[in-house]
């Protein structure tokens, strides 16, 4: 059977490989690989608890507020703890940040080149050179917007500096809250910034999706998938207990229900790691095997209650009543954009709701023996981190990323992950030139720097790259 094999997919965090099985036009099955080995849960062993925060930060450069926050609230609950409320509103304004940063970065940097037809020049080019579909005046428009984007993604990136200290890898954000108070001067200046980013996203990046969603209308009826979603529930509310500004929540087939954090395993049987069965994330391994003849990738399958689940921004919207379309490659791209508008008004709201000068930190004592779950929405969709202290250190981690969710490989029982699942059914043009595999794929702004850390570089001679 004609297979393409697509190493590394570019315009993505890590390194990626995906295999397409195409016929009469179509992808008929799809196998995605992640040739990274993550080894951060090895090197957590033994040490310091608040380690957690500074090092699983450092797995990713895009995402790591993100899992500064996973690691904060697993460090909370480990020691039965909350921070103030200032606390919580300062994490939501460091996080909102780096949110806005990443869905700018993925429209304009990794997404717009699937679509628009930039200069013949890098790093436009070299590329596919089909179905551009956008007059060249609108390419060009679009093109400075992409210019712009630059510098705006920057000041969004800037913003997590005021109140993170540095970024990527912030420092602002612990267990036990924040490390910056609030002031009237750090607030106006944040607030200034977001003005600038909430203009451009409402004003360009809409009308650049909108232009795009338009030409490209089939792509709602593209890379659909198992139709299974899932958000752990994104910026907690300082007010209300364990409520969040985007639920949590799951959507299997078409019934919603609610999130149960026990319902979530690891397969590893096509994973690089030890035979075992499907194993809960407190108890989960990370034992490499190398020599697994069916394995073929170094991301597990995690599973909600067996099954295969797609998380990321279109799961979020969905779940908490912010978008009622579709589940496929433009309802994905459509709803970062969206929810990049909705989070920069909030973040609005909410620099109003902070209260200048009052406390941003929860002071605790780190118990010797305890268990801790951290689970957030990261950019990407669902992150959670699993922990476990003896004698006051690490004797235990796990993570589990949205990439390892998305772009996981099959299952115990042989069910494909979320983006193995959405590739089957694409039509391909031009054998040669599968563009559109790479705008099913990236559709789920993966990132394989999260979802696995060591190159395999066997048998490449015949891999051809997406560019
Ligand atoms: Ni490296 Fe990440 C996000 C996490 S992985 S980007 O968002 O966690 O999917």
């Amino acid at each position: 059977m004609p297979t393409k094999i697509i190493s590394p997919i570019t315009r993505l965090n890590g390194f990626w490989r995906i295999d397409v099985n195409i016929e009469n036009g179509q992808v008929i099955d799809a196998y995605s690989s992640g040739i990274f080995f993550r080894g951060i849960e090895k090197i957590l062993q033994g040490r310091d608890p608040r380690d957690a925060v500074y090092l699983t930060e450092r797995i990713c450069g895009i995402c790591s507020t993100a899992h500064s926050m996973a690691a904060s609230l697993a460090l909370e609950d480990a020691f039965k703890i909350k921070p103030p409320r200032n606390g919580i509103i300062i994490r939501n304004l460091i996080f909102g940040a780096d949110l806005l940063q990443n869905h700018i970065r993925h429209f304009y940097f990794l997404t717009i080149p699937d679509f628009v037809r930039g200069p013949d020049r890098p790093p436009f080019t070299p590329r596919y050179e089909v179905d551009y579909r956008l007059s060249k005046a609108e390419s060009e428009k679009i093109y400075e917007n992409y210019l712009e984007s630059i510098h705006i993604s920057r000041t969004a990136h800037d913003m997590v500096t005021i109140f993170g200290g540095k970024i990527p890898h912030n420092h602002g954000i612990l267990a036990g809250g924040a490390t910056v108070t609030p002031t009237g001067d750090n607030i106006r200046m944040f607030l200034s910034m977001l003005s600038r980013v909430r203009n451009f996203i409402e004003n360009k990046m809409m009308a650049d999706l909108e232009k795009v969603a338009t030409a490209y209308e089939d792509y709602y009826k593209i890379g659909i998938g198992h139709g299974n979603l899932m958000a752990f529930g994104m910026f907690p509310h300082p007010d209300k207990k364990d409520a969040f500004y985007f639920k949590p929540g799951v959507i299997i087939g078409s019934k919603q229900e609610k999130l149960d954090a026990n319902s979530i395993t690891e397969h590893v049987k096509y994973s690089w790691y030890k035979n075992s069965p499907p194993l809960e994330p407190q108890k989960g391994e990370t034992q490499p095997d190398t020599n697994k003849k069916e394995a073929y990738s170094w991301v597990k399958a995690p599973r909600y209650k067996g099954h295969s689940v797609e998380s990321g921004p279109l799961a979020r919207l969905i779940l908490s009543g912010y978008y009622d379309g579709g589940y496929s490659t433009m309802d994905r791209i459509a709803a970062r954009v969206i929810e990049a508008k909705i989070v920069a008004q909030m973040m609005e709201e909410w620099c109003g709701d902070v209260e200048i000068g009052k406390p941003v930190f929860t002071p605790y004592d780190i118990p010797q023996d305890a268990e801790g779950i951290g689970m957030v929405e990261a950019m990407r969709g669902g992150l959670g981190h699993w922990m476990r202290l003896r004698a006051g250190r690490i004797t235990h981690y796990q993570i589990i990323t949205p990439s390892a969710w998305n772009c996981s490989p099959r299952d115990d029982r042989g069910i494909r992950g979320p983006v193995e699942e959405a590739l089957v059914g694409t039509p391909i043009e031009d054998f040669d030139q599968p563009i559109e595999v790479g705008r099913v794929a990236r559709s789920f702004d993966p990132c394989l720097a999260c979802a696995i850390h060591m190159i395999d570089m066997k048998g490449r001679e015949n891999y051809i790259e997406i560019l």
